[in-house]
């Protein structure tokens, strides 16, 4: 583990909440505190937030509460978890269509993404985002992505303006398998190699793009062989072991802040649900067994294991935990229903970014 980050309180909301609430610090906003048993409960909450929301809005997706698509993270909790236990506040994150966990892990309010989810004010986007636009540069995350590939230059373009301001900043851009096979994705890549930028490419590999098996969108069984063609570092790990992700995410972000450029990190991992959440988790080519093996490899009961076993946690105390997951998750449907709903009139608002400006235009 490295050397240990500060604990970190970041600010809400700005504006006030639903009730004319004053902008709270989140309990949970940390992504590090220090030392490492703290560490190490901080991971075991984080991949317990990112599954009981995920789990409890397919539920309210059924119930008609929540409308548009949801892309459910369960099962691959350890990777942004693991990700984002490396990652300073001022670190930047690139999210995409699957991109709950990487906000919650980046030290996102739960209740301020459920409202978005909700369409409502109090959203991390005012409510006119919902779940696969959601952008909280507070937190360093520049937005999940629709667009399969598309965070790729992003990232490669914060990486440049890290790159010109000079500061120790890095970047993480996340995406899954299918998004290898994306112009963008080799044109950012290229780039980030060529100019040396402070990025850490994640490719989620949960096996799947959409409903097609990976063995049939890429002739490499191992994703992470492509950084060769970059001239950078790739590596592989086991993408539901939260303790090997943070591993080598830590050598990665290392390098990338001494200057040492991006790295090609695959993770290997499965989603246990369908791709969206109106497909069935068994739909086209996904058997039940196979379904079975890879929810034998939980990652949250396996980190669990690790605590109870080294005495880092009592079960009383993870027990304990998961109790305030629950209250959290509950708190945050009540304070989504209590707040308004995004008004028409607000559509056309915050489109465009407002400058000041330029004399020399
Ligand atoms: C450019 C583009 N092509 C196709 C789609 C439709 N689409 C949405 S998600 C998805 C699969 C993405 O698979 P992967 O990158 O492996 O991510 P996962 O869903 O497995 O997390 C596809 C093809 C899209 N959104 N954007
Ligand atoms: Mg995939």
């Amino acid at each position: 583990m490295p050397a240990q980050q500060e604990v970190i309180q970041v600010a809400a909301a700005t504006e006030p909440g639903a009730a004319g609430e004053q902008p709270v610090v989140s309990q949970y906003a940390a992504p590090v505190p220090a030392g490492e048993r703290e560490r190490l409960l901080w991971m075991y909450r984080t991949m317990l937030r990112i599954r009981e929301f995920d789990e409890r809005i397919v539920q309210l997706f059924g119930e008609g509460k929540i409308a548009g698509a949801l892309h459910s993270y369960v099962g691959e909790e350890a990777v942004a978890t693991g990700v984002c236990a490396h990652l300073r506040p001022d670190d930047y994150v690139v999210s995409t269509h699957r991109g709950h966990g990487h906000l919650l892990a980046k030290g996102g309010e739960m209740r301020r993404m459920m409202a978005e989810l909700y369409g409502r004010v109090d959203g991390y986007c005012r409510g006119k985002g919902g779940s696969m636009h959601i952008t909280a540069v507070e937190l360093g995350m520049l937005g999940a992505n629709g667009i399969v590939g598309a965070g790729v230059p992003i990232a490669t373009g914060a990486g440049t303006a890290i790159h010109l301001k000079g500061t120790d900043q890095v970047v993480v851009c996340f995406f899954g398998d299918g998004a290898v096979n994306i112009g963008p994705f080799h044109e950012g890549l290229n780039l980030a190699a060529t100019w040396n930028l402070p990025v850490t490419f994640v490719c989620e590999n949960n096996l799947y793009a959409q409903f097609t098996p990976q063995r049939l969108h890429a002739k490499l069984p191992d994703l992470y062989l492509r950084a060769q063609g970059y001239g950078i570092p790739g590596l592989v790990v086991d993408g539901n072991d939260v303790l090997a992700v943070a591993d080598v995410v830590q050598e990665a972000v290392a390098r990338s802040r001494s200057g040492g450029g991006p790295t090609f990190i695959e993770a290997k991992t499965y989603r246990w649900h369908g791709h969206a959440v109106n497909n069935p988790a068994s739909a086209v080519g996904r058997d039940e067994r196979e379904i079975a093996d890879w929810k034998a490899k939980d990652p949250i009961p396996r980190l669990a294991h690790h605590l109870l076993e080294r005495g880092i946690a009592t079960a009383l105390e993870l027990d304990s935990i998961r109790d305030e997951v629950l209250q959290e998750v509950e708190a945050s449907i009540a304070f989504a229903e209590a707040s308004p709903s995004a008004p028409p009139e607000a559509a056309l608002e915050h489109v465009y970014a407002h400058l000041p400006p330029r004399a020399d235009l």
